[in-house]
């Protein structure tokens, strides 16, 4: 499937939830797509999201927090995995979009068509890691994932097709905090 199919699918599903997006298409795709005050953009640093999602997944014990990923950010911070699987909030779900590449600056390859970063989730100590292939089988493990006592982890492997004339988010910095932080309550 192609990485913009895959945000096409998993999209519609969310409700209010806050998702904590990784830098480049991640936050660019997503934008497009569907702008949501819920939707936080880390539109910088890269490796960060998931450092960012489990800090909300633990002040916000109530609410489920997803973080949409990317392979290329995963590796940057491969140690926010053991953290995540160490303090383990129950409400987080972490999904990436791998497409073996760093797409956004010009698709050099990864390395996680050699490492299965669903793996190295579940032996840092995720309770739920999974990967998937195909389009059918997102909504099924994004419902068992949104369902189950986290933290979750979905690998959804993906081809690189993002289009570079793909917008970029609009937003400010500051406003991306303040409606993100109005979404939940926390303003
Ligand atoms: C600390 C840091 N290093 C490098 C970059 C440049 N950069 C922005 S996005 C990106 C690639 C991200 O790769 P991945 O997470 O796989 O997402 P994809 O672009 O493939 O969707 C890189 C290298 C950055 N923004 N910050
Ligand atoms: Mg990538």
């Amino acid at each position: 499937m192609k990485g913009t199919e895959a945000f096409k699918e998993i999209i519609p599903l969310l409700k209010g939830e806050p998702v904590v997006h990784a830098n480049g298409y991640i936050c660019r795709e997503s934008f497009q797509q569907q702008d949501r005050e819920a939707n936080f953009y880390m539109i910088g640093s890269m490796g960060l999201a998931s450092s960012i999602g489990l800090g909300v997944a633990l002040c916000q014990p109530d609410k489920k927090v997803i973080v949409f990923d990317g392979d290329g950010n995963v590796l940057m911070s491969m140690g926010t995995l053991a953290m995540i699987a160490a303090t383990a909030p129950k409400n987080m779900v972490h999904i990436v979009f791998d497409n073996q590449v760093y797409e956004s600056t010009g698709s050099q390859k990864s390395l996680s068509g050699t490492i299965p970063l669903e793996e190295v989730a579940k032996s840092s100590g995720y309770p739920m890691a999974f990967r998937v292939t195909k389009k059918e089988e997102i909504k099924p493990a994004f419902k068992k994932l949104m369902d189950g006592k986290g933290p979750g982890f979905l690998l959804i492997k993906v081809e690189p097709d993002f289009d570079p004339k793909t917008g970029r988010v609009t937003h400010t910095p500051e406003e991306i905090k303040t409606r993100f932080m109005n979404s939940m309550g926390a303003g």
